[in-house]
């Protein structure tokens, strides 16, 4: 208990002020030379465009699961993503993410993209540390305050971390270097459907688990290979309400929020007008404190709008120099709901055409641009 205290004091109350963005490096000073120069390197890209990502690209799409070197992105674009999303959920307890991939088939997939010159990209819906069966989106209060260091599932949140340890530094290139990998922990924290969001704990104690978790992983555990990933949602409309809940810039490299489009683009401009405002904001911000900026989650379910690349997405992010932006799942089929969720289109999709010439605009770095980029060296 009492070396609990003072590592929850060290962590916690005392915040760290070393500004090492100012000097163009990650915040952990003991970044390996591959990650710091995809820090600096994603800053040199987002001058010139951004790298597009999609999330769990290598695993499955729309009717296809686990086939060799397919991905959507690649069948409708001619091209893999610039940016691969995973997600860790449910490595706590298995070795099977919530969406049914096997952690050692992502691991062949993280490293299949990366050898590719493509970058990696992280988050994690975490189980509930009081076992409901709603996981990530159970709500129960006091869920933040039990993990962090003092309460009463601190230790079972340590064992999950050593098991999301035991997964990050498992990822290796073919020289035996680390993979490095933007880790965005606890994202779309302003919403209230997460246990670790807005209303179900106070700003201190989202700041307190995300720096003992960066701690953990960084001091502890040794892990070198991360870039931090700061993810709000939309809820925040000023500089001051996105950073309400910010660690400090001595624990995160990255800002970002995430905003689906809904409704009808072709009638209603209302997701390109205020993704645009709320990324000048969050630039604005990136700037000042010399970190990254993305568009960490964004899609139109279903892709119905057949120009929503070039007309929607490209006006949403303007002239902002975000370093990626990436779309979410190919799952296809909702065996529930029985309705089509995917993100990216496939091949013969109504966008598909319209994602080509969005693949060709100059300001999009899919995998061809990203490996000349050499974003590791
Ligand atoms: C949501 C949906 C869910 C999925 C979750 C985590 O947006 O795609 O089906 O389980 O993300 O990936």
């Amino acid at each position: 208990m009492k070396k609990g205290f003072i590592i929850y004091f060290l962590i916690a109350i005392l915040p760290g002020y070393a500004c090492h963005a100012q000097e163009n490096l990650p915040a952990d000073k003991n970044a390996t030379r591959e990650t710091v120069q995809l820090f600096r390197n994603l800053k040199k890209l987002s001058q010139k465009g951004y790298l597009f990502g999609h999330q769990d690209d290598l695993a499955y799409g729309v009717e296809w699961r686990y086939k060799e070197n397919r991905s959507d992105v690649l069948e409708s674009a001619g091209d893999y993503p610039g940016i691969y999303g995973w997600d860790l959920g449910g490595i706590e307890k298995g070795d099977v993410n919530l969406d049914g991939v096997p952690f050692k088939k992502m691991k062949q997939f993280i490293r299949q993209g990366y050898e590719r010159g493509g970058v990696i990209t992280i988050s994690w819906h975490l189980a509930s540390p009081f076992g409901a069966p709603a996981g990530a989106w159970d709500t129960t209060k006091g869920s933040v305050a039990s993990v962090n260091p003092g309460g009463s599932n601190h230790v079972l949140y340590k064992e999950w971390l050593d098991r999301v340890a035991g997964f990050l530094s498992s990822l290796k290139g073919s020289k035996g270097e680390m993979i490095p990998v933007l880790f965005r922990p606890f994202h779309e924290h302003t919403g209230g459907w997460f246990w670790w969001g807005k209303t179900h704990c106070t700003p201190f104690e989202y700041q307190t688990l995300w720096r003992f978790t960066y701690y953990y992983l960084t001091e502890e555990k040794k892990l070198h290979n991360l870039l931090w990933v700061y993810n709000t949602g939309g809820e925040f409309n000023n500089a001051e309400e996105f950073l309400e809940r910010y660690p400090g810039d001595d624990k995160c490299d990255a800002l970002s929020f995430d905003t689906y489009q809904y409704g009808d683009p072709a009638k209603e401009d209302w997701f390109a007008v205020q993704t645009k405002t709320k990324l000048n904001i969050i630039g604005k911000i990136a700037e000042e404190k010399n970190k990254l900026f993305a568009l960490a989650e964004t899609g139109y379910e279903a892709i119905p709008y057949p120009e929503w690349w070039t007309k929607t997405l490209v006006d949403a992010i303007g002239e902002n120099k975000i370093a990626w932006v990436l779309v979410w799942r190919n799952h296809g089929l909702m065996a529930d709901t029985r309705k089509m969720h995917y993100y990216a289109p496939y091949h013969g999709q109504v966008s598909e055409a319209d994602f080509r010439k969005f693949y060709e605009l100059e300001r999009t770095f899919f995998e061809k641009d990203a490996k000349k980029e050499n974003l590791y060296q």
